[in-house]
Formats: structure tokens, C-alpha cells, sequence
């Protein structure tokens, strides 16, 4: 056998340049687009040597803050559908431990990347290292090890052989349909830097063949004839219909063909264009009045590509009644909260689901009904992003003014929101006609992502217009990958919507009975300078980008067109409404209110919360 004498880091790396994908336009590309990396001790002698050989092939970049870097690692391989990944490189301890939201987040939305930590020494011999967690009762645990229940897969390499089976595994978990999630090798430092006598055909190059598993015949036949007797069926459309190949395009179909309405999940927003006369616009909690309109009369509910999470379901209140169908290619999914699940790929699925219902539709009568609907609340949403509400501009106007700033908004931008009140603003309201042109993180909902998570879909989709659209809270938590885009290049737009606090959680407080308290900055303990007034964007040009700030909605729309125009990162400030945010549609969300209180609105809250559980699905 042909031999390669490698250490174990430049054995990884090499192995990692020889993943291929074939993209959807035809194109070969190397399955991991970089390999994001700051590094200390536990990889710069090791990796660090190995990538540097390699930047050729496989370029390292390098960020400000190791969660910011593992966001935009975790929203490039989102903006790819799961095709295209990076690697994220950190040393052994806060490196580390700096990872573990972002893999939260990685994990929650199945979305694929690989972390490659540096680890303390197996050798033990310098015991304890600088950073290093020693725990009383285990000598095998490190601080890696918090990576564990946010990893689908993970593996210590502490003796180099063990890369020959952990690399296939790990590329086979980054590309499963079902599995897909990060991935965590721990690597010892002293292990990285080990030689070993590789075979010449571990490096080979390997083109990836992402697998799209059929229905099976039983459960296909049972769906069908359970649609068969529905009269008014409605299509759930969550993330996995974008992760299938061709999803988008069976979603379509399947509507078209059967008549039926769809309401779209926060990560399912985009597969159906936003002026397809059956799309009612998002579901759920965030969702529209058409779309809760027609879950709350549907008699048959078919999610596809969803985990049914509280936001899409209404915390199991919204269509409770109806007989749920589920397709997905997990089967922890598939058989959620009583479904019936179809487990399989979400286009190969449906393709197949519409065959076996030929000649079938929905109730001709619930088509047309949700066809009004749909109409209905697109001329609302015209409407809603032109009126003002408030003295000050609300988020509503600030969204149509992006959207106005460019006669090709809808197929060119895509958005980037993850936390606060955008997201429900931006479910009911941005407009796209492109699947991937609504970039939501919305598993998680992690504040923070947003800038980082930009940067990341700017890398994966260079040829469209990034915005984020972005809290002051948000913003003030992570925002310092906005130096990273300006150093790499990669322009994004971020719009600032500062209303001085946390307003959707000050919403909720007082939602639940509560008093304003601890959210917005003037009802937060503060001293003799009172309120800091944040010159946001003084901040973002600090950090190297170009800057303004606005106050109105006809200012944010030229601003807007200038920051199109600008090849550099750019941040617009705007000062919005903290109350004002858009009240049509929604529905209920499960909050524990507390059951005994002083307060009489708390047990108010209370009342109304325990009525509200009576309508959930159980189990
Ligand atoms: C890391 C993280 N911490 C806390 C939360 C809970 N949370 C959700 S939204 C929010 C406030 C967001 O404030 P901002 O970005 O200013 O949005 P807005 O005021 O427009 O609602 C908080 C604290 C979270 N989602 N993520
Ligand atoms: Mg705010």
C-alpha cells in the first residue's frame, strides 16, 4: 500500500480539500468553502501549520470573536441549502467554549459545520495547561466536551488512526439529510502534531452525492388516502422543502395541482414566490390572518420540511383539530405530535404523494375561499409597510422602504434577521420571489447572528444584496464581524432599528401581566449618566464601514439607495417606535405565567393562559 507521511492536522486538511459538491448550476466546488479560524494554543502550531500549507485550496479567515465566526460559518452553509460548509478552527479553552451558541445554533437548525478545537495534551505531561478545565473525578474531560450536546457527531482523535474512521463519519453527518448538523473533532495539540504513515487513497478526491431518500410505498398509500378525504387541506411549508433539491418546485406543483393553500414556517419563507395566488404568507404565531385564518378552518394539516416548533404551530393550538400529516426526511420529525409521517425527501415526496392523488383536489369551494384570503392580505400588506402608526417610524415602514429602495428587491436582496421583533415583522411582511432571499434563524433565535450571519450568506451568495435588518439590542450584543466583511471585503447593508431596549421582550412582559421592567433602557437600573445614547453608527465606522444616520422613513429610503451604491459595509441607523409593531394576524404562544401573584393583571394572564391550553393538541 501506497503511503503518505503526514501529521495528523495536515492529514485532516488534506482529506477536507478533497470533499467535492456538484452546485446546482453544474459547477465543481470543494465542499468546504474555508476553514474560519483565531488562533492560541492548542492550534496555531498544529492546524495552523497544516492550513497554511493549504491556502490554496483551502483558505483560512479570520474573525474578531470565535461565536461570531462560527454564525457566519453556520449562515453560509444555510445560504447554500446545506451543500457548501466551512470548518471553524479554535484554541482549547474560551476559543473553545466561544463555540458552544454557535454550534446551538448549527444544531437546532440541522444546518452543517464542522469544529475543529484544539484540546489539552493526551500526553498529560504539561498538565494543567493555560486554559485548561480539570475536573476532580474524570481525567478524560476537557472543556471541548461542552461542545457534546450541541454536536450530531463527535470525536476526540487521541491517536492518529482514529482520522481514518472519524473523517468519513464526520463528512457522512455534514451531508446526511437527516443527521446534518456540526460536527466536533477534538483535536489534542499534541496529537495534531503526530506524523503517521496515511494510505495514498484516503486523499483521493471524492465527489459528494447528497441523497434524497423516496417514500416508502405503506406510508405513501396511508397519506393519500387520508387526503383523499380531506375537503379543505393546508400545506405547512417549513425549512426542509428548501434543503430538498427541487423542493421549491414540488411545493409548487403539489399546491397548483391540488388546490391547496400554503402558509409558510419562518424558515420555509421563500419556496413559493410572495405573489403566488396560493400563498397565504406565514403561519403561526408571527403568522398572517390568512394563513391562521385557513389553519384555524383547515380539516387536514400536511407540514412539510418542518419541525413543528411552537412559532409554526401555535404552540399546538392553531390547527389542533386538524389530522396532521407530516413529510420529512427525519423521522424524529416525521412523527411529531401524532402525525402521520411520510418519511422521506420533501420533493421526492410530494412528487410522489401527487401521483398517487391523481384526480384529486381539495374542496373547490376552499380553494377559491383561500385564494380570497391570499389576495386579501397581500393588498394589507401594501398597505401596512405604507401607513404610519406612530409618531415615530414603526418597523412595518422601515421594511417597506428597503423593499422600495430597489425595483428588483424581491428576486435581488436577501434579508438577514434573526431575534427581536423583526423577525415576526419580516415573516409577515418581506416580500421575496427567490427561495434563500428570506435568511431567518429562527431555531435558535439567537441574538447576535445577525451581522456574523450576514457576513456568512454575503460569502455564500456574493451576486445578491445582503441587508440585515437588526435591533439595537441585537446589534450591541455581537456586532464586530461587521470588521471582518470590511477587512474580507464581502459588503453587507445592515439597517439599525434602535428603539432604546429589548421592546418584543417588554412587549411579552407586560403581555403576560407584567410591569415594564428591566427591557427597554429607561426602566433599567442606571446612574448618574443615565441613558447611554448609542451613536450606532459612529460604532459601524469605527469598525471600518460607512455609516449615517436617518430619521425618517423617506431619509432611510435615499440612504438605502446610497448604501446599494456603496461597495464597502454600510449601517444605517434609523430611530423606530419601541410599542408600534404590526398587529394583524398572529396567534397564541405558551409563556408560563406564574400561577399565584400580587399583581392582578399576572392573574389575568393567568386565566386567559389556562383557557388557552385548553385548545393544544397533546402528544
Ligand atoms: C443570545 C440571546 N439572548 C437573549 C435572547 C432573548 N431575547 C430575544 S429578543 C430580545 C431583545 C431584542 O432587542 P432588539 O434587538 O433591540 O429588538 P427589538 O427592540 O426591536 O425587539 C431578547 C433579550 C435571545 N433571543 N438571544
Ligand atoms: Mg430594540
Amino acid at each position: 500500500m501506497k503511503t503518505v507521511r503526514l501529521t495528523v492536522a495536515q492529514a485532516l486538511v488534506r482529506y477536507l480539500a478533497a470533499q467535492f459538491v456538484t452546485m446546482p448550476d453544474g459547477s465543481r466546488e470543494r465542499l468546504f468553502g474555508g476553514v474560519w479560524a483565531i488562533f492560541g494554543h492548542g492550534n496555531v502550531a498544529g492546524l495552523g501549520e497544516a492550513l497554511q500549507a493549504a491556502q490554496d485550496v483551502l483558505p483560512t479567515l479570520r474573525a474578531h470573536n470565535e461565536q461570531g465566526m462560527a454564525l457566519a460559518a453556520t449562515a453560509y452553509a444555510k445560504a447554500h441549502f446545506r451543500r457548501r460548509m466551512m470548518a471553524v478552527s479554535t484554541s482549547i479553552g474560551p476559543g473553545c467554549t466561544n463555540l458552544v451558541t454557535a454550534a446551538a445554533v448549527a444544531h437546532v437548525n440541522r444546518l452543517p459545520m464542522l469544529l475543529l478545537p484544539g484540546d489539552v495534551f493526551i500526553s498529560r505531561a504539561p498538565d494543567p495547561v493555560l486554559q485548561q478545565v480539570e475536573d476532580f473525578q474524570d481525567g478524560g474531560v476537557s472543556a471541548v466536551d461542552c461542545l457534546r450536546p450541541v454536536s450530531r457527531y463527535f470525536d476526540r482523535i487521541v491517536v492518529p488512526s482514529q482520522l481514518l474512521t472519524a473523517l468519513p463519519r464526520a463528512i457522512a453527518t455534514l451531508t446526511d439529510p437527516a443527521q446534518c448538523g456540526p460536527v466536533t473533532l477534538a483535536l489534542p495539540q499534541d496529537v495534531q502534531a503526530q506524523a503517521f504513515d496515511w494510505p495514498e487513497a484516503f486523499f483521493a478526491e471524492r465527489d459528494i452525492h447528497f441523497r434524497q431518500p423516496p417514500a416508502e410505498p405503506t406510508e405513501l398509500a396511508a397519506l393519500a388516502s387520508l387526503l383523499r378525504q380531506a375537503k379543505r387541506p393546508l400545506i405547512v411549508c417549513g425549512g426542509g422543502v428548501l434543503y430538498s433539491a427541487g423542493g421549491a418546485d414540488a411545493l409548487r406543483q403539489f399546491a397548483e395541482t391540488h388546490g391547496i393553500p400554503v402558509g409558510e414556517s419562518q424558515a420555509g419563507k421563500g419556496a413559493l414566490a410572495w405573489d403566488h395566488p396560493l400563498l397565504a404568507g406565514s403561519i403561526g404565531v408571527t403568522g398572517s390572518p390568512a394563513a391562521n385564518e385557513l389553519a384555524a378552518q383547515a380539516d387536514l394539516v400536511l407540514a412539510v420540511g418542518s419541525r413543528l416548533q411552537d412559532f409554526t404551530t401555535g404552540s399546538h393550538a392553531l390547527y389542533a383539530q386538524a389530522t396532521l400529516l407530516s413529510i420529512n426526511v427525519n423521522g424524529f420529525d416525521a412523527g411529531k405530535w401524532g402525525g402521520h409521517g411520510l418519511q422521506c425527501d420533501a420533493a421526492v415526496g410530494l412528487a410522489a404523494l401527487s401521483a398517487a392523488l391523481e384526480g384529486w383536489q381539495a374542496d373547490a369551494d376552499w380553494t377559491a375561499h383561500s385564494q380570497r384570503l391570499c389576495n386579501g392580505w397581500r393588498r394589507q400588506v401594501d398597505e401596512i409597510v405604507r401607513s404610519p402608526r406612530a409618531s415615530l417610524p414603526t418597523y412595518a415602514e422601515a421594511i417597506g422602504a428597503v423593499q422600495a429602495s430597489a425595483a428588483d428587491s424581491a428576486e435581488r436582496d436577501i434579508v438577514v434577521c434573526a431575534a427581536g421583533t423583526l423577525p415576526a415583522e419580516l415573516h409577515k411582511l418581506w416580500r421575496t420571489s427567490t427561495p434563500g432571499g428570506y435568511h431567518m434563524e429562527y431555531g435558535f433565535s439567537c441574538m447576535g447572528y445577525e451581522v456574523a450571519g450576514g457576513l456568512g450568506v454575503k460569502m455564500a451568495r456574493p451576486e445578491r444584496e445582503v441587508i440585515v435588518m437588526v435591533g439595537d439590542g441585537s446589534y450591541l450584543m455581537l456586532n464586530n464581524e461587521l470588521a471582518t466583511s470590511v477587512m474580507l471585503g464581502h459588503k453587507i447593508i445592515v439597517v439599525l432599528l434602535d428603539n432604546a431596549g429589548y421592546a418584543c421582550i417588554n412587549r411579552l412582559q407586560q403581555a403576560c401581566g407584567g410591569a415594564p421592567f428591566n427591557n427597554m433602557l429607561v426602566d433599567c437600573l442606571h446612574g448618574e449618566h443615565g441613558i447611554p445614547q448609542v451613536d450606532f453608527a459612529r460604532n459601524a465606522r469605527s469598525l471600518g464601514a460607512e455609516a449615517e444616520t436617518v430619521g425618517s422613513v423617506a431619509e432611510l429610503l435615499a440612504a438605502m439607495v446610497r448604501a446599494r451604491a456603496s461597495s464597502r459595509s454600510y449601517l444605517i441607523q434609523l430611530r423606530i417606535d419601541g410599542p408600534q409593531c404590526t398587529p394583524e394576524g398572529g396567534s397564541w404562544w405558551e409563556v408560563g405565567i406564574p400561577e399565584v401573584s400580587e399583581r392582578e393583571a399576572v392573574r389575568n394572564a393567568r386565566a386567559d393562559y389556562e383557557q388557552a391550553r385548553q385548545r393544544q393538541r397533546l402528544g
